[in-house]
């Protein structure tokens, strides 16, 4: 049979313009490496369409060629996700070109943005017109809306506005027939039939590519305070958490915990990071309120609460910032984790979830199980405490030989999931499945659940040409 990657490139330069179609190794390499370095892959062509009947287009022409799709937006996943494997069969079909917001209303709460516009460009787009997009990540300067959505995010803001499926009402979307559907709806209430829209996001790829989508909005905070607080423990800071609730559960925007252990990598390794506290802590909490309303009184209320936990000995001291800068000081803390992570080693990441309650108990059983397995790892706990999901990455030991580590990845992740499992929490909380974690899903997902996602996955795509390898083993 004749190659028909050649014919397929041609066709493909012909209805999208040379411009579109990659193929120089130079201008190919950074898409096909994920940005951790775990994955190496290879490429005949980067495709990337203008617009969305573009991307209608090349899923076309590369299912009548029979070729596999990488869907790639900001290269920012976790797991592998976006990048294709070594073959040098896949085509990547970067959706970076649709970056255009299309409207904002502020009257109906929505935006409606493309697949390419960054998480950051989508919020400030939101900002300028009032309006608040009530999700944040810490890639949000690179990652794309159509990736975040296809991934199902979630990130800091979780605890107050759900995950990125919780605020798509509406969804345009090329399917794996080469269908372009709009599903671009701005209706609050939509009750017709399946939520194609939910199947969509969080399918990473495997079900058709996600062109634009109607995201929720909220009304822009017009208070907010953030403080960085050192913890007597994680129970303590659990129990702050509480506190904040029951203060008023409302205006709790992000609680997020970071273990001294991160906390040391990110001042060690991130330029102009400072800690804003008299002494290094073993355990840090960064909490935001945020109120749409000017006179809200978060500040008094922040000052309330942390002065009782004070009392209570949960917390042993607390900055609040008082400016923008220090509170975009106090928010690089906590997203320079895993940058800092990345600089101090070589780390395996174990991105879980567990009920909100089981956060103490599950991070202190997680690292005895990984002491035990690897005696010096270190354990370096961070991430969403407010919705439970932790990042349980561990650092190898110091002086250790970095690959071999990571060579034992599997045997860390299966040790720190035994634990996950025994509080009924998810080995994948927000940052996919993608290439890293098929193989476990036999043992979370299977039975009837793998058996109907695979049934749904044959129906979409039944030549198997989008995204595979990604989510189903
Ligand atoms: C975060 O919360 C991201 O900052 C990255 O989800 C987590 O590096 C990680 O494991
Ligand atoms: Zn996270």
């Amino acid at each position: 049979m004749p190659d028909p990657i050649a014919p397929l490139l041609d066709g493909l330069r012909a209805a999208l313009g040379p411009a579109a179609v990659l193929t120089d190794p130079a201008d190919t390499a950074a898409y096909v490496r994920d940005w951790r370095g775990l994955y190496q892959g290879a490429t005949p062509a980067v495709i990337r369409p203008a617009d969305a009947a573009g991307v209608a287009e090349t899923v076309r022409r590369c299912v009548a060629a029979g070729v596999a799709m990488v869907p790639q937006g900001g290269n920012t996943s976790m797991v592998g996700g976006a990048t294709p494997d070594a073959t040098g069969r896949q085509i990547v079909l970067s959706l970076a070109r649709l970056n255009r917001v299309r409207a904002v209303d502020a009257r109906d709460l929505t935006m409606t943005v493309e697949a390419g516009v960054t998480l950051k460009a989508a919020q400030e787009a939101a900002a300028a017109a009032g309006c608040l997009l009530g999700l944040s990540i810490s890639s949000e300067g690179s990652a794309q809306i159509g990736g975040v959505l296809a991934t199902n995010a979630g990130g800091n803001n979780t605890v107050r506005f759900g995950n990125a499926r919780d605020l798509v009402l509406g969804l345009e979307a090329v399917l794996p027939d080469g269908a372009l559907w709009n599903g671009l709806r701005r209706l609050r209430k939509d009750n017709t039939g399946y939520a194609l829209r939910q199947l969509l996001v969080g399918a990473e790829g495997t079900l058709g590519i996600i062109t634009a989508a109607v995201l929720k909005l909220a009304p822009r905070p017009r208070e907010v305070a953030v403080a960085l607080c050192a913890a007597a423990s994680v129970e303590a800071a659990l129990a702050l958490f509480g506190r904040f609730q029951a203060h008023d559960p409302g205006a709790v925007m992000a609680f997020e915990y970071m273990s001294g252990t991160g906390m040391g990598f990110v001042l060690r390794h991130i330029p102009g990071a400072v800690l804003p506290l008299a002494a290094p802590a073993d355990h840090y909490v960064l909490v935001e309120l945020a109120s749409p309303r000017a006179d809200a009184g978060l500040r008094a209320g922040m000052e309330l609460v942390l002065e009782a936990a004070l009392e209570a000995g949960e917390i042993t001291d607390a900055a609040l910032a008082e400016s923008e800068a220090q509170r975009a000081a106090i928010w690089k803390l906590r997203e320079e984790h895993s940058e800092a992570q990345k600089r101090e080693g070589a780390s395996v990441k174990n991105d879980v979830s567990v009920p909100v309650s089981a956060v103490p108990a599950f991070i202190a059983e997680a690292t005895a199980a990984c002491a035990a397995l690897i005696p010096g790892v270190r354990a370096a706990p961070f991430g969403h405490m407010g919705d439970g999901n932790i990042h349980f990455n561990l650092e190898q030991p110091e002086g250790a030989e970095g690959a071999a580590f990571l060579a034992r990845d599997h045997e860390i992740m299966d040790a720190v999931n035994a634990v996950v499992r025994r509080f009924d929490g998810s080995f994948s909380a927000e940052h996919g499945v993608g290439r890293l974690k098929p193989y476990m899903m036999p043992g979370w997902r299977g039975g009837a659940e793998l058996a109907a996602m695979r049934a749904i996955k044959r129906a979409l795509d039944p030549k198997g040409l989008m995204n595979p390898g990604k989510v189903l083993p």
